[in-house]
């Protein structure tokens, strides 16, 4: 039997759970991709609210900068218990709000019970370094800072994990946060907004750490402009980053982007084929295409490139489409028909390009109003505009290289730069292409999806620069000072400057 009979009860039991109380009505409909059910209705915020929202995480920072960063670690230990008891509740929602399979729904959840994690830790390792001074009795010391309030403005196909990644960080670094989801998926930003109050309840930590604002890009413009927002961390579009970042910079405010991929493997003849075809069937068909890290580009020898691409057409025609909650399937709907309106179109410049799908591209019936696509497998006899664009769709280009330097040229020659990967059993091979895999990662026998979150994530050129989650990402979220401490009853001047 299907289970989803009735999504939106099963919407409002995880919500009841993580602590939401779901509001009689409101302007927002909030569907779910999987069959459009609506699942609820919310009011929506007016610029006022979120003016409201801004001044009370603007009055919470002037408490927690004070907190010592390793107590504000335990409202984040918090968070991640909640988040460990809750799991499965978000990831219900997270199925119900994006369509994901369960199993990759579990991994977003996952992914934020580890960042918690990180960030606990991080809270007794926000370092600064010393160094030498130039001048006798003199320190040289660098100190991090609470920054102030950091605006996070998220999408829906990461709805949860890149909210998690933003305010563990942003609160063990002394920053309140206020979170705009993407409209597509409040409730699960409802549910995290519950389970964050409820930790600082629990631990105790001031009130207004952490606020949602739910609206269009007006909202969004709330928080670009504002002065009082240190740090505007912005998921989606590379349209999108166009519009934040100058509005951001005109105020010297502080902007972290995370906008498009248009991720690239390159297969080698000596690449082990068995955990390639694996490698990119998951990059590629997985969250049906969603996600920025989405494998969009294949780069395959030309000696290889038939039997490569027999084999993902086969492991494709083998691929569940369908309702994410039904057993065995793996590739769930797209969020809207939009999305395969954008699919339909590329795909018909591809063949206006001479492109050839040898595999999928058919819209799926599955009952209800879902947009259901099979992935689509597209050989291409060149790299051409539409192969350069990023389809938010699961389409792969296969295009054919004969020497490995070539490879690399089609590889970065893409405007965008998140996320990369070379399937090779050659050491030369590999450790060329990560010297010059222009984006900001670059990987090894697996594929340009499913990083952890111990590393800095993020990418070059027109994916915005910033970078998120683990290794020293945090810097983004604190302010360094440079301090200079004179332990001498001399004032030598540094330059060798004399003064009077
Ligand atoms: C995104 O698609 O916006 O590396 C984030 C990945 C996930 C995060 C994706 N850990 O695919």
């Amino acid at each position: 039997m299907n289970a989803t009979s009735d999504l939106r009860t099963r919407a409002a039991a995880a919500l009841g759970r993580c602590g939401v109380d779901l509001p009689d009505g409101g302007a927002l409909a909030v569907t779910s991709p999987v069959d459009g059910t609506e699942l609820a209705r919310l009011p929506l915020h007016s610029a006022e609210d979120v003016d409201v929202a801004i001044g009370h995480a603007a009055r919470a920072f002037e408490q927690w900068r004070d907190v010592p960063a390793p107590v504000r670690g335990r409202l984040v230990r918090r968070l991640g218990e909640l988040l460990v008891e809750h799991k499965s509740d978000l990831a219900e929602l997270v199925t119900l709000e994006v369509g994901k399979i369960p199993s990759e729904a579990a991994g977003e959840v996952q992914e934020m019970i580890d960042v918690c994690d990180f960030a606990v830790g991080l809270s007794r390792q926000l370092y600064g370094r010393t160094m030498p001074s130039e001048r006798p009795g003199h320190r040289l010391m660098e100190t991090w800072h609470p920054l102030g309030v950091v605006g996070v403005i998220s999408a829906f196909n990461f709805p949860v994990a890149v909210w998690s990644w933003n305010t563990a960080i942003a609160l063990v670094c002394g920053d309140p946060v206020v979170w705009k989801p993407s409209e597509t998926t409040p409730l699960t930003a409802l549910a995290c907004d519950a389970l964050l109050r409820r930790a600082a309840d629990d631990v105790g930590a001031p009130d207004g750490l952490h606020h949602v604002v739910l609206g269009d890009a007006t909202v969004g413009e709330s928080l670009v402009d504002d002065p009082r927002i240190a740090l505007v961390s912005a998921t989606g579009s590379v349209r999108m980053g166009r519009l934040v970042a100058p509005r951001v910079a005109a105020r010297f405010g502080r902007c972290l982007l995370e906008l498009g991929g248009n991720n690239a493997a390159i297969v080698t003849p000596s690449a082990d084929l068995d955990l390639t075809v694996r490698g990119v069937v998951f990059s590629a068909a997985g969250t049906a295409g969603q996600r920025c890290t989405t494998l969009r580009r294949l780069i395959v020898h030309r000696s290889i490139v038939d039997t490569v691409v027999e084999r993902i057409g086969k492991a494709y025609s083998g691929l569940r489409v369908g309702n994410p909650f039904d057993e065995g399937v793996l590739v769930g709907p797209l969020v809207s028909e939009k999305s395969y309106e954008a699919m339909r179109s590329a795909l018909d410049r591809a063949a206006a390009d001479g492109g050839v799908v040898v595999a999928g591209g058919e819209r799926v019936d599955v009952s209800g109003n879902g947009v259901y696509v099979s992935p689509a497998l597209v050989r291409m006899p060149g790299q051409t505009e539409v192969v350069q664009e990023e389809t938010f769709a699961p389409i792969l280009y296969v295009l054919t290289y004969d020497d490995l330097d070539e490879a690399i040229a089609l590889h970065n020659a893409v405007p965008q730069g998140l996320s990369s990967s070379i399937f090779t059993l050659d050491q030369r091979e590999a450790e060329q292409f990560l010297s010059r895999s222009d984006c900001g990662i670059a990987n090894v026998n697996i594929g340009t999806s499913g990083a952890e979150i111990g590393g800095a994530f993020g990418g070059e050129k027109e994916t915005g620069g910033g970078r998120e989650s683990g290794s020293d990402s945090w810097k983004a979220y604190m302010r360094r000072a440079t301090n200079t401490v004179n332990y001498s009853t001399e004032l030598p001047l540094a330059q060798g400057v004399e003064f009077g």
